[in-house]
């Protein structure tokens, strides 16, 4: 399944680009702690935002395994960006728990600046080696607890990069919210 509806949220899948995600108010960075542009999601924000992203971050920098910032969406089509800090698999500990804090964080300050729709992509599944079926069970399963107490945020999104992350998405959303 590519769509989930649990407590009026609704939860979906979409394969694409974070950075080119113009019907949502807030896009998630898979952030390093610099706050700095790097590769990947982080490259992907930061070049399509602006050079005035990077200087806005530079006074909340550096930030810890799990923590999340806000900033403004500068020149992306998106009113915020929220960056977090997933763990390195292997080496940030526990990493399950530092993962979950990321979207929990994220949605804590979606909900303070009454965001009503946001995009994740998978955090830490790239360059952080975080495997992606695992990491989509900490990302379904942490919305799932904090889901009834939304009220703003009605719209999460993951955006996924290859079809393959698409369809173990679908196998683990099924597993949570089926
Ligand atoms: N849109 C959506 N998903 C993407 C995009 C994109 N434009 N580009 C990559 N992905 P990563 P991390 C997928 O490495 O593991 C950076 O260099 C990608 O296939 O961006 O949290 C930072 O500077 C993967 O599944 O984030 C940090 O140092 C997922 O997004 C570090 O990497 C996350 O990949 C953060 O590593």
């Amino acid at each position: 399944m590519r769509e989930a509806k649990q407590s009026g949220t609704t939860i979906e899948l979409k394969r694409g680009d974070i950075a080119n995600q113009p019907d949502v108010d807030a896009v998630v960075n898979a952030a390093n702690a610099e706050l700095r542009i790097g590769g990947g999601v982080a490259g992907a924000i930061h070049r399509a935002a602006g050079p005035e992203l990077t200087e806005q971050t530079r006074s909340m920098a550096p930030i810890e395994p799990g923590e999340a910032v806000i900033s403004g969406g500068h020149n992306l089509p998106n009113n915020y960006i929220i960056h977090c800090l997933g763990p390195v698999y292997g080496r940030d500990k526990p990493e399950e728990k530092l993962l979950a804090n990321c979207y929990s964080n994220a949605l804590d300050l979606a909900e303070d600046h009454q965001i009503e729709s946001i995009a994740f992509p998978a955090i830490s599944t790239g360059a952080f080696g975080y495997p992606m079926k695992d990491a989509a069970r900490v990302a379904f399963q942490t919305v799932l607890e904090q889901v009834g107490d939304l009220e703003y945020v009605s719209l999460i999104r993951f955006v996924l990069w290859s079809e393959g992350d698409i369809a173990v998405h679908e196998d683990v959303i099924e597993e949570v919210f089926g």
